[in-house]
């Protein structure tokens, strides 16, 4: 209770020193009871707390609605270049809070439900994720839209609207179960359907030529796409942004006769195949699942939005007031489309088809446009995520489209041919369509039809983009060295410090003021403190009563008890064999072993939390995660252990999660192999709410260590080079050999120490880790208990430990979204960021 009240004031602070006009708690209660009566329908005698949520929600979104109209209308005043971001991932989260914050409404809105006798924290609570995605690519496009927003820039996001987001995951006798995320039983308050932009999507059917060889797409099934409008506001400028998610509608008119009341009846069933395009979010991280249906959701997603994204361009006024636009030359001045990953790529063939069958442009003119209006990110090295789908496939789906990715092909296979004669091997490996596999099935590579068709292609950290470069797509390197970049992934400070961490946010802007919020930068200024005791103990205080936070909620929620003073040592990411989350339950093993041979052993208490998702079909993920409940169990209910050693699996791990356990963190996990992680974004979420990292020279790690200084960091294991060198030679028997620790912990696995009632139960993962094991686990065991070893002795000098969380916090300046997307501004799209605010509704017409 007191902990809650303190938390009602704090936020109250830290937001009233940033808004310039306070809205009157007057009106938003009366506007809340409004909506209560005419919205909900409901009087306080039975309204339920969701009822209030819902109120409350109406009551935020009503002061979103003139800035959303406004800047729609100031942008089609200005006609700005406009930025399209194609993603089959909008990992979003919750509104609520988030849009609060960004009007600047929040603390009076906390006044007004104070006064109300209402606690807004609870009401909080009841909002669903909303989770259409699957982990960090999905998050990004959402941290993506909100510094878009705040950088002013004329932004759009395009996706589907899955009618089940990513599952709910239960563990059930320690192993993870999956069940449905119903997120719109109780109704979005966020979103606007918009029926009247319905547009037609066509699938299936063949080509026909006509006399002058022009090419007709016919007999094809119809469905239309309904768009859903999520406003997306920036930071404190007045600025609203759009997300328009499509919704997969059957088409009305069936043109059929029927005979007997029995067909009609199943033709109307029978709607349901087509509404099934939108139905359910594809669960895979990193991992390419050739399905029928996925591949028509991204027809679906990118067949809506280029129709939309057109109509735009064609209506968008220049100058002169009714003059529609006709002439396409001017498309890539008006238009950019990024592509997040290849998941959007059967877009490109898509506007070609659009720009030479029905606009009848030249093939020529056509590409050009298409090059220049296309970039493309990629987000993995994994070779077991890069999308390739059968050419069977897309023919009988989409047999124009593969007509066109031939074309394409074929002038791209004469171009290499130009430039490397006699180059055979180059030119079969850089083929977009690559050769009949063992079954005969000739797949399309999706990533080199992106690079070929943009003007621009980034990974996604320093590392991951000079691997590109070297590795992945060397050849294309090579020929196009002019279109590689890289654009270092970031987070957005407004969720991931201001909304997450009201008290670590407010402490900092006692010290230097809010400009963080828009300028992460400005967080170096924290480096003066370093040594200012009382800001230390504060940052000591902020830290604890995190942690106390989130020892109360396992405990309520999951009736899970720890110690706070202990180590909070976290990794939550999906679980995935190349995040290796089995190195860590390794070391875990390892002190309940220590503890074993010695019970009055000395150690610093540790409580290790993993959290995240496997794919319900990723068998050893699923292995994983039992492995950690069955040594939770061990570790547990072993009396002495006392309070050494807690090992908590955290249930549904998600963005509102997120939200919850990264700020009480001390450690964080980010021990994936080196090469493999991308970038990683949870890395950078830790750094800026003052946890240090135990990490490899992965991804963004790399960048951060590099920020931050290599002192206050925790860096352990083989880099790239070193990986490289071992794979192909790899015995992870030589490394078992030589380390007793890592013998007698796979022996205990394989004799079922943790699975006494089963004890076979989790033999495969020490057979993996034994001859089968990609992400070299044991080579890098030895060095990860050494540095494991010294963040225990760091912790025991706290004051040290505090100062080298100061140095994190301030230098995180770098991993703000802001920051990446004014570099995808300035050197992919060719737009200025603008930093100015619109007028509020209430000071006058921008
Ligand atoms: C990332 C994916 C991904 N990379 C296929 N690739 C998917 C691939 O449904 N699918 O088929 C879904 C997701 N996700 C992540 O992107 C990287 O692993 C991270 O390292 C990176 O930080 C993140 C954002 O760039
Ligand atoms: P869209 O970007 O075409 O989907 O339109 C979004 C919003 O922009 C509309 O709902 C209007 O609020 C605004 N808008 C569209 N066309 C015009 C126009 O011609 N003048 C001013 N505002 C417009």
């Amino acid at each position: 209770q007191s902990q809650s009240q303190s938390d009602h004031e704090r936020r109250k602070q830290i937001s009233v020193r940033g808004i310039a006009q306070v809205e009157n708690v007057t009106n938003i209660k009366k506007t809340f009871n409004r909506h209560l009566h005419f919205s909900v329908i409901k009087d306080r005698n039975v309204a339920t707390p969701r009822d209030y949520y819902f109120a409350l929600a109406n009551t935020v979104r009503d002061h979103i609605v003139s800035r959303w109209i406004r800047t729609q209308q100031h942008y089609y005043e200005k006609d700005p270049k406009r930025v399209y971001y194609l993603s089959l991932e909008f990992y979003m989260g919750r509104t609520l809070s988030n849009t609060m914050i960004n009007l600047g409404i929040q603390a009076t809105v906390d006044e007004a439900l104070y006064q109300l006798g209402l606690d807004m924290e609870e009401l909080e609570e009841i909002e669903e994720d909303a989770g259409l995605g699957n982990g960090g690519l999905g998050r990004l496009a959402a941290c993506f839209l909100d510094s878009m927003a705040t950088l002013g820039i004329p932004a759009c996001g395009y996706g589907l609207r899955y009618e089940y987001g990513i599952f709910k995951q239960f563990i059930k006798d320690g192993w993870q179960t999956e069940e449905p995320d119903d997120w719109l039983r109780f109704d979005n308050p966020w979103e606007k359907a918009r029926p009247e932009y319905m547009l037609p999507v066509n699938f299936y059917g063949r080509v026909e030529k006509d006399d002058d060889g022009k090419s007709k797409w016919v007999e094809t099934q119809l469905v239309f796409a309904m768009p859903y409008d999520t406003p997306i506001p920036g930071y404190q400028n007045n600025v609203v942004n759009t997300l328009r998610l499509w919704s997969a509608k059957a088409e009305n008119h069936f043109h059929l006769k029927f005979f007997n009341d029995g067909e009609y009846v199943q033709a109307v069933m029978d709607r349901n195949t087509s509404e099934n395009i939108t139905r359910v979010l594809y669960p895979n991280d990193n991992m390419f699942v050739g399905k029928e249906l996925r591949l028509k959701q991204q027809y679906f997603l990118v067949a809506a939005s280029l129709q939309d994204i057109i109509r735009r361009f064609k209506s968008a006024k220049y100058g002169c007031r009714d003059l529609l636009r006709v002439d396409f030359s001017t498309f890539p001045d008006k238009v950019a489309i990024q592509l997040n990953d290849t998941h959007p790529s059967i877009g490109i063939p898509e506007l070609m088809r659009l720009l030479v069958d029905v606009e009848e442009i030249s093939w020529d003119a056509a590409w050009e446009i298409c090059q220049k209006t296309y970039a493309y990110t990629n987000h993995t090295l994994l070779p077991e995520a890069l999308e390739r789908w059968p050419v069977s496939l897309i023919e009988r789906l989409l047999p124009r489209h593969l007509e066109i990715i031939y074309k394409i092909n074929h002038c791209f296979m004469k171009t290499v041919q130009e430039r490397f004669p006699k180059g055979e091997e180059r030119l079969r490996r850089m083929s977009i369509v690559e050769e009949a596999d063992q079954f005969g099935e000739k797949r399309i590579n999706m990533a080199h039809l992106c690079i070929v068709a943009s003007h621009v292609i980034n990974g996604v950290a320093a590392l991951h983009s000079n691997l590109l470069k070297s590795h992945t797509f060397k050849d294309f390197y090579e020929m196009f060295p002019e279109k590689f970049q890289n654009k270092t992934n970031g987070i957005t400070p407004r969720r991931w410090l201001l909304l997450s961490n009201p008290m670590l946010a407010d402490l900092i802007c006692e010290k230097i003021g809010d400009s963080w919020i828009t300028n992460l930068d400005e967080l170096q200024k924290l480096k003066q403190f370093k040594d200012d005791q009382t800001l230390l103990r504060e940052l000591r205080r902020v830290k604890m009563e995190n942690k106390l936070r989130v020892a109360k909620y396992l405990k309520e929620e999951y009736d899970v008890s720890i110690n706070p003073s202990s180590l909070f040592d976290i990794h939550v990411k999906r679980i995935h064999e190349y995040k290796r989350q089995l190195l860590n339950i390794l070391h875990v093993i390892a002190l309940y072993n220590r503890i074993k041979e010695n019970p009055e052993i000395e150690m610093v208490p540790r409580t290790v939390m993993f959290g995240g998702k496997a794919a319900p079909g990723y068998h050893m993920a699923k292995l994983v995660i039992r492995l950690v409940t069955a040594v939770a169990e061990t570790v547990n209910n072993d009396p002495i252990v006392e309070d050494k050693l807690k090992v908590v699996f955290l249930e549904n791990y998600r963005v509102s999660m997120a939200e919850k356990i990264i700020p009480s963190a001390d450690l964080s996990e980010q021990i994936s192999t080196a090469g493999t992680e991308a970038s990683g974004t949870g890395n950078m979420k830790f750094m800026l709410n003052g946890a240090l990292t135990i990490g490899t020279m992965d991804g963004a790690n790399v960048e951060m260590a590099e920020e931050m200084g290599l002192e206050n960091i925790f860096i352990f294991g083989m880099n790239v080079k070193e990986v490289e060198e071992l794979q192909s030679q790899y015995r992870a028997e030589d490394f078992i050999a030589e380390s007793p620790t890592l013998k007698r912990i796979i022996e205990e696995i394989e004799a079922g120490m943790f699975t006494p009632e089963d004890p076979g139960q989790l033999k495969e993962v020490a057979d993996m880790l034994r001859t089968n094991d990609r992400f070299m686990v044991c080579a890098d065991f030895d060095a990860y208990i050494k540095c494991q070893d010294k963040v225990a002795e760091a912790y025991l000098d706290q004051e040290k430990w505090t100062r080298m969380a100061l140095m994190n916090i301030a230098s995180t300046g770098k991993f703000s979204a802001d920051r990446t997307i004014a570099e995808y501004s300035r050197e992919i799209w060719n737009i200025e960021p603008n930093a100015e605010r619109l007028p509020a509704p209430y000071e006058g017409v921008p």
